[in-house]
C-alpha cells in the first residue's frame, strides 16, 4: 500500500434554500491527516455535471486511496453509507444552477448502475462502534449526491482505478432544524467522528483483506 497516498473527501455548499450543509460542516471539521495519509478536502457545488466534473479532475490528479464524498440528507436520522448509484438523474427541486432534469442519464450508454467500492457494511460497523448511529442506504436517490457517487465510480472504472470509493450521507445540523420540528439531526462533530471511523476501517480492510 502506498502509505502517503491521500484521502479524498469532498462536502457540498449550502442548497434547497439551507444557509450552510452538514455534509461541508463535517468535512470541515475532519483532521488534515488520518493514519499517516494527507485528508484533501473539496467542496462541491450542488449542481449536476459540475459536482461530477470537479470529482472527476480530482480523483485523476491526487490519486487517493480512498474517496468519499459526502452530502446532506434531510430528514435521515442516520449517518447511511450508500451501497449503489444509478445511472438517472431525476430531480424534486433544480439544482443550484437551475437544472431539474426529469429522468435522464447522467452518462448516457454508461452501465444502469455502479456499487461502491468502499466496504459499505463494515464502515457501518465502525460508525457505529464510535458510537455514531449509522446505517447501509440502498439508495442515494436520483438527485446531486447519486449523480457525483455515479461520475466518481465511473471515472475509476473507465481508468481501472482501484480505489476505495463511496457515499456518506449525513443528517441535518441542529440549526437546521430550529424550525422544523420532528425532523432528525446530528452534530457536525458527531458526523466528522462517523466518518474518521469509515475511512479506519477502510484503511485496515485494504491492508488485512
Ligand atoms: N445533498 C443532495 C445534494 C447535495 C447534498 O448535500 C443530495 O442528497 O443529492
Amino acid at each position: 500500500m502506498d502509505v502517503s497516498a491521500p484521502i479524498l473527501v469532498s462536502g457540498f455548499e449550502p442548497f434547497g434554500g439551507e444557509t450552510v450543509n452538514a455534509s461541508w460542516e463535517a468535512v470541515r471539521l475532519l483532521p488534515d491527516e488520518i493514519d499517516g495519509h494527507p485528508v484533501k478536502k473539496l467542496l462541491l457545488p450542488v449542481e449536476f455535471g459540475r459536482s461530477g466534473d470537479v470529482l472527476e479532475e480530482a480523483i485523476c490528479a491526487e490519486r487517493p486511496c480512498i474517496a468519499i464524498a459526502v452530502g446532506e440528507a434531510g430528514g435521515r436520522a442516520h449517518l447511511t453509507v450508500e451501497r449503489v448509484a444509478v445511472n438517472l438523474m431525476r430531480a424534486r427541486i433544480p439544482d443550484n444552477a437551475g437544472f431539474q432534469p426529469d429522468g435522464i442519464s447522467i452518462v448516457p450508454g454508461g452501465p444502469d448502475a455502479y456499487l461502491a467500492t468502499l466496504p459499505v457494511d463494515a464502515c457501518v460497523e465502525a460508525a457505529r462502534k464510535a458510537g455514531v448511529p449509522a446505517q447501509p442506504s440502498e439508495t442515494a436517490g436520483l438527485y446531486v449526491c447519486n449523480q457525483a457517487l455515479y461520475r466518481m465510480l465511473h471515472v475509476m472504472s473507465c481508468n481501472h482505478m482501484h480505489i476505495k470509493a463511496g457515499f456518506i450521507h449525513v443528517p441535518y445540523l441542529p440549526c437546521q432544524v430550529l424550525e422544523k420540528p420532528g425532523k432528525p439531526f446530528c452534530p457536525a462533530d458527531i458526523s466528522a467522528a462517523g466518518i474518521v471511523a469509515a475511512i479506519r476501517e477502510t484503511l485496515c480492510f485494504r491492508v488485512v483483506r
